[in-house]
C-alpha cells in the first residue's frame, strides 16, 4: 500500500491561494491604504488583515458579503495555470482568520451563501478542476483565530479578553467546519495556521489532538500540517510548515513546505508592486526541492475572480522552465 504522505513528498510545487471577503478592497478602505512592507510599526500588513489593522469595525466588515461578486471567475482557468507551470498540488483559504467561510456551510451564515454569488460553490467547482488536472487539493482554514465569532481568537489576546469562552467558539464552528470541508469535499490536506506563542494557552496539546483524531476519524488520506500548533506540533502531523517565506538550509526529518508569496502580501493588494522574478522563485523551488522540501506558491485572486496579470505571467515563465527541466 503506498503510504498517504507519498504524493506529498514527491509534489515539489503547488498553488496556495488567498481569497476571500478582503480581497474585495484590495489593502484599502475609505480612502486609507495599507503599508505594502513587510513590517511597519512592528506588524505585518498583509491584505487579508485589513479588518485588523485598519480596525474595521465588524458590521462594515461583515457588509462586505453584499460586495462578494467574482463574475469572471473560472475555476477550470485557475487550476489551468497551476497544472501548466508544474504545480501538483492547490491549496485555498477555505476559511481565513476573519471568519468567513468560502463555502455554504450549515455551521455559520458567514458564507458564500451570504453573498451574491449563492448557489454556486466555489470549492466544488475547484475540486473538480483539481481532479480533471490531476492536482492534490486541500483548504487553509483557520481553526484558532477568528474574528467574527464573539468566541474566537483575536490578534493580540490580552488578559482583558480572557474572559471569552474559546471552547465555545471551538466546540460550535471550528471543529464543525472541519468536519463540513471533510465530509463534503474529502480533501488531500489541511492547512492549520498558529504562531509564536499566543496560541499556547488556545490551541493546547489537547485541542491540538482532538482536532487531529477528528481528521484521523474522517479521512483515511488527509494530510495535516504543522501550523496545527506551531509550539507544539506533536508527533502525529504529517509535515512540518516553514516560516512563511523561509527557506532551511539543512536537511529536516519530516517532509516539509515553504508557503511563499510572489509579492509581499497573500491576499491581494491593488498597490503591492514587489513582485519577485520567476528566477529568484525558481531558485528557491530548486532550493526546497534539493533539501526534499515543498514550495507552495501563493496568489491573491482579485475581486472579479481573476489571477493578477503579474502572477499569471510569473506562472508562465515557471512553467516554461519546468517544461525542459522539471520531472514529468
Ligand atoms: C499567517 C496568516 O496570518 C497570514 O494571513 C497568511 O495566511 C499566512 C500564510 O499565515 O501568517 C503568519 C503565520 C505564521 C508566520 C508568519 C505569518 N510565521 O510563523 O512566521
Amino acid at each position: 500500500e503506498v503510504e498517504k504522505i507519498s504524493w506529498f513528498k514527491e509534489a515539489r510545487f503547488g498553488m496556495f491561494v488567498h481569497w476571500g471577503l478582503y480581497s474585495i478592497l484590495g489593502g484599502t478602505y475609505n480612502g486609507r491604504t495599507m503599508p505594502d512592507t513587510a513590517l511597519a510599526n512592528g506588524k505585518s500588513w498583509y491584505a487579508e488583515w485589513i479588518q485588523q489593522r485598519l480596525e474595521i469595525p465588524n458590521n462594515e466588515y461583515q457588509a462586505l458579503v453584499e460586495k462578494f461578486n467574482p463574475s469572471r471567475f473560472n475555476a477550470d482557468e485557475w487550476i489551468k495555470e497551476a497544472k501548466n507551470a508544474g504545480m501538483k498540488y492547490f491549496v485555498i483559504t477555505a476559511k481565513h482568520h476573519d471568519g468567513f467561510a468560502l463555502w455554504d456551510s450549515n455551521v455559520s451564515n458567514y458564507d458564500i451563501a451570504a453573498t451574491p454569488l449563492r448557489g454556486r460553490d466555489i470549492l466544488g467547482e475547484l475540486v473538480d478542476a483539481c481532479k480533471k488536472y490531476g492536482l492534490k487539493y486541500g483548504f487553509y482554514y483557520s481553526h484558532w483565530q477568528d474574528w467574527e465569532h464573539p468566541n474566537g481568537a483575536i490578534p493580540y489576546w490580552k488578559p482583558a479578553r480572557k474572559s471569552r469562552d474559546f471552547e465555545k467558539y471551538w466546540k460550535e464552528k471550528s471543529l464543525p467546519q472541519v468536519q463540513e470541508l471533510i465530509e463534503r469535499y474529502d480533501p488531500d490536506l489541511l492547512w492549520f495556521d498558529t504562531w509564536d506563542e499566543e496560541a499556547k494557552e488556545l490551541i493546547t496539546p489537547a485541542r491540538r489532538d482532538e482536532l487531529i483524531h477528528l481528521v484521523r476519524k474522517l479521512s483515511s488520506k488527509c494530510l495535516i500540517n504543522g501550523r496545527i500548533a506551531m509550539h507544539d506540533p506533536g508527533n502525529e502531523i504529517d509535515f512540518l510548515e516553514m516560516m512563511d517565506n523561509a527557506y532551511p538550509k539543512q536537511l529536516l526529518d519530516k517532509p516539509w513546505q515553504t508557503p511563499a508569496t510572489m509579492n509581499h502580501t497573500w491576499a491581494w493588494h491593488s498597490k503591492d508592486f514587489n513582485w519577485k522574478s520567476s528566477g529568484q522563485m525558481l531558485r528557491y523551488l530548486v532550493s526546497n526541492a534539493s533539501k526534499g522540501g515543498n514550495y507552495l506558491l501563493n496568489i491573491g485572486p482579485k475581486p472579479d475572480g481573476t489571477l493578477p496579470l503579474p502572477a499569471i505571467r510569473r506562472l508562465r515563465e515557471m512553467g516554461a522552465w519546468m517544461l525542459t527541466h522539471g520531472e514529468a
